[in-house]
């Protein structure tokens, strides 16, 4: 059984500023050689693994994200400021997915250490200014590129958790009612074979930066360590949790709620004697009710460090949050535990497949190429000339002509048609 975080952010790289056409200008010469200066690039956006992170809560609260652009290029050749990369910091032990738009999803990176850090999407490079394009044949090139588009994609993030505290108490103490006032997030509970008793989680945030994972054990009392309910796996969640939340009900008298408090201290003791030795809160619930806070008082009287909430009106509760959450910084750490790699094929981002249609058109698709052809301005000879050098370069022309591309044959990439030659 598996805790598991999930969030879903985009992401877009900074556009590559634009090449520009400008003239030399000088005193005494009439008509200067080409000076448009280059785009500047667009910022990339990372991941990066920190320790201070320990949750995707606050990808909840934010969820896009995006790099500079690259600045236009000047004259005199002066090339345009690139925009700065944007640092994402995510938790250890998040993997990383990401899948542009209408392409299926692909394994990015499993940043296992802190530090580790991964690029998710490129920023656009700057376009050419006018300064590149002067021959001996074309003195007053009018031709600059404008910057590549910055990537765009959908980051899909996947992080284990380790259950931090557990909530303990009979039933009806109001456990589950304070697990969802608490909870900023509900985690999914992979390889979890299904059974009538269902365990519950939620993710604390206590700051921008802070969060804990809550667990509400409601199978304690009805069985659970004869097996009845809940697996071994989600037992060994809870040894794993660094801290207890111990509810006592607060609608019932006070000699009702010791008489529950041993009964559930002893069924934790048989199940596992350790579970005893876990920093425990004790609080008492439902301090809304008449008489509540009078049995509070009481109980202080044997336990003086019970404290009191509702999850009705929130009285206690951020209190509650943070003393929890004190409790967890000061506990030692659990073991932890590490998943397995997972085995997953990376395709690179420049890969193209060669289709032939019935008609016998070849038919390319692939990131890059679809790209490239959006980039292109084909009125111009000069980008069409790139255009076909990049081809090759990619390995384009060599796996056409593996494939028995002849001259006069049609080649089609993102709905426009060449002629291959
Ligand atoms: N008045 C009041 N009722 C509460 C409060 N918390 C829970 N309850 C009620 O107590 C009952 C049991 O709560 P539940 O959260 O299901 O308890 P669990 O069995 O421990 O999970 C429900 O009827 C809740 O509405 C509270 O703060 N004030
Ligand atoms: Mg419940």
């Amino acid at each position: 059984m598996k805790f598991i975080d999930e969030a879903s952010i985009t992401v877009a790289a900074g556009d590559g500023g634009n090449g520009i056409v400008a003239w030399r200008r000088e005193k005494y010469i009439p008509k200067g050689g080409p000076a448009g200066g280059d785009g500047g690039h667009g910022g990339g956006v990372f991941l990066e693994a920190t320790p201070e992170l320990s949750t995707l809560v606050e990808f909840r609260f934010k969820r896009q994200f995006h790099a500079e652009a690259g600045k236009a290029g000047g004259q005199s050749n002066k090339s345009g400021r690139s925009g700065d990369d944007l640092t994402i910091p995510v938790p250890v032990g998040t993997i990383v997915y990401r899948a542009f738009e209408g392409k299926p999803e692909q394994f990015v990176a499993d940043l296992a250490q802190p530090g580790d850090r991964v690029l998710v999407a490129k920023g656009g490079k700057g376009g050419l200014g006018n300064q590149h394009f002067a021959t001996s044949t074309r003195q007053a090139p009018r031709i600059a590129y404008n910057g590549e588009p910055g990537e765009k994609c959908a980051v899909r993030l996947e992080l284990r958790l380790l259950a931090d505290c557990g909530v303990i108490g009979v039933p009806n103490a109001g456990k589950s009612t304070l697990l969802s006032v608490v909870s900023a997030a509900r985690p999914k509970i992979a390889d979890y074979p299904f059974t009538t008793i269902e365990p519950q989680l939620g993710v604390v945030r206590v700051s921008d930066d802070e969060s804990f994972v809550m667990v509400d054990v409601p199978g304690l009392i009805e069985g659970a360590h004869e097996g009845a309910g809940l697996g071994d796996q989600f037992l060994k969640h809870v040894e794993r949790t660094r801290a207890l939340v111990h509810l006592l009900d607060g609608a019932k008298p006070l000699d009702e709620m010791l008489h529950d408090k041993t009964t559930i201290e002893s069924e934790l003791g048989a199940w596992n004697p350790k579970l005893l030795d876990k920093p425990t809160l004790v609080v008492v619930s439902k301090l809304d009710l008449p008489d509540a806070q009078q049995r509070l008082a009481e109980l202080r009287e044997q336990f003086p460090e019970a404290r009191g909430i509702s999850s009705a009106t929130r009285e206690g509760v951020q209190e509650l949050v943070y003393a929890v959450w004190q409790t967890i910084k000061e506990a030692p750490l659990p073991e932890v535990v590490t998943p397995p790699p997972a085995h997953i094929e990376l395709v690179p981002h420049d890969a193209f497949t060669i289709e032939r249609a019935k008609d016998g058109t070849f038919v390319i698709s692939g990131e890059r190429v679809e790209r490239l052809v959006a980039l292109t301005n084909f009125d111009s000879d000069e980008a069409l000339a790139r255009f076909e050098r990049t081809l090759a370069k990619m390995g384009v022309e060599k796996k056409l002509r593996e494939l028995g591309a002849v001259d006069g044959d049609t080649v089609r990439i993102a709905g426009y048609e060449f002629t291959y030659s």
